[in-house]
């Protein structure tokens, strides 16, 4: 286990696609709006309404939070967020690949099996102590072999099981995913956390206000948290299986009553009309451009693109709001009351 190779030694992502995901901006946007959706419910009117001022509603003008108390929102279609938004982010990576001429990433036809081989960037890497006893239980009990096999093997199939998914709204399958299989392979995949200048193990990871540029080496790729995950190469072979489910869903629904469900492009990814099983007619992967653009010069000189009008310290704000300490009253409901602040799927509930 001492020789345990990371991922991006093994299976490195095309340099120029690393070197984007790398980037503060995209760090910021993935943290940002993982983030804001899934805290909303359960923040301080004044903190939404800051948030809100620099346009981070999630769900655009309808109010879509991912989680209440812990238990993900299966009926408001934020579900549909997380699927459109990976969506989204897929296909701005392949269309990297494909600039360049490279075959793009393969997704997981299935969640790979324990005990597979050592060199294709796809086993478990070992678990690391933790202040937090939970915790470092809860990723030994996900990195082990009986975990893959009660769980994971279940869900692989069930998630493409036609009679399940027939059932399913599309808002429904995408928050039942995110919070079940997802949450689980992105912990089981983790590696520790290391700090990127000194390359020390930080067990509870970067603090989610800790915007130091060292945090976006490439080689700051845990999966364990929003700010570096998607620099991962397994990010994106696990996020392919997640995304591959939603043509099985689509499938089980055209073979079960044919016309519920209808194909459209929205911002030239292909999706779903609003219907019976899809109800966003705008789901939310980023805010809209303020519409009084002329009014910050930086917007009006950005370029085109589903991201241009994303700005790095505006996102540093929203991010700092959902932290911010508000006082002793408050503090006794705030999870980070007895750790520092960080933004992690180590913290359940
Ligand atoms: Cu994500």
């Amino acid at each position: 286990m001492v020789d345990f190779k990371e991922p991006r030694e093994l299976i490195p992502l095309l340099p120029a696609a690393r070197d984007m995901l790398a980037s503060e901006a995209h760090r910021l946007h993935h943290a940002a709006w993982h983030d804001v959706r899934g805290q909303w419910q359960d923040l301080s009117d004044g903190k939404r309404n800051a948030i809100r001022h620099l346009g981070w509603q999630p769900g655009h003008g309808i109010e879509r939070p991912a989680l209440s108390r812990g238990s993900p929102i299966v009926d408001n279609g934020s579900g549909e967020d997380f699927l459109f938004m990976h969506r989204q982010m897929i296909g701005a990576v392949r269309a990297l690949y494909d600039q360049a001429g490279e075959t793009p990433i393969a997704s997981w036809r299935a969640i790979p099996a324990p005990g597979g081989p050592q060199d294709d960037g796809f086993e478990i890497p070992p678990n690391w102590s933790q202040p937090d006893e939970p915790t470092r239980r809860r990723l030994e009990a996900l990195k082990s072999d009986t975990f893959f096999w009660t769980a994971m093997r279940g869900w692989d199939r069930q998630f493409k099981n036609a009679a399940y998914l027939s059932g399913l709204s599309l808002g429904a399958l995408g928050s039942i995913l995110e919070f079940t299989v997802h949450n689980d392979m992105h912990m089981r995949w983790s590696s520790a956390p290391r700090d990127p200048a000194s390359g020390d193990v930080v067990p509870d990871g970067r603090s989610a206000t800790d915007f130091d540029p060292r945090w976006s080496h490439p080689g700051y790729d845990f999966l364990g948290e929003f700010y570096s995950s998607h620099v991962n190469p397994v990010f994106w072979r696990l996020h392919g299986w997640v995304d591959d489910r939603i043509d099985d869903w689509f499938a089980a629904h055209e073979a079960a009553h044919p016309v519920d469900v209808e194909r459209t492009t929205i911002d030239g990814i292909d999706w779903f009309k609003p219907g019976r099983w899809v109800s966003s007619q705008e789901p939310w992967a980023s805010p809209k451009a303020p519409a009084d653009s002329t009014h910050h010069g930086h917007h009006g000189h950005s370029p085109s693109g589903p991201h241009a009008h994303l700005d790095p310290e505006e996102m540093k704000k929203v991010i700092s709001i959902l932290y911010a300490d508000e006082g002793p009253k408050l503090l006794a409901l705030n999870r980070s009351l007895r750790a520092p602040p960080r933004a992690t799927w180590f913290l359940e509930g």
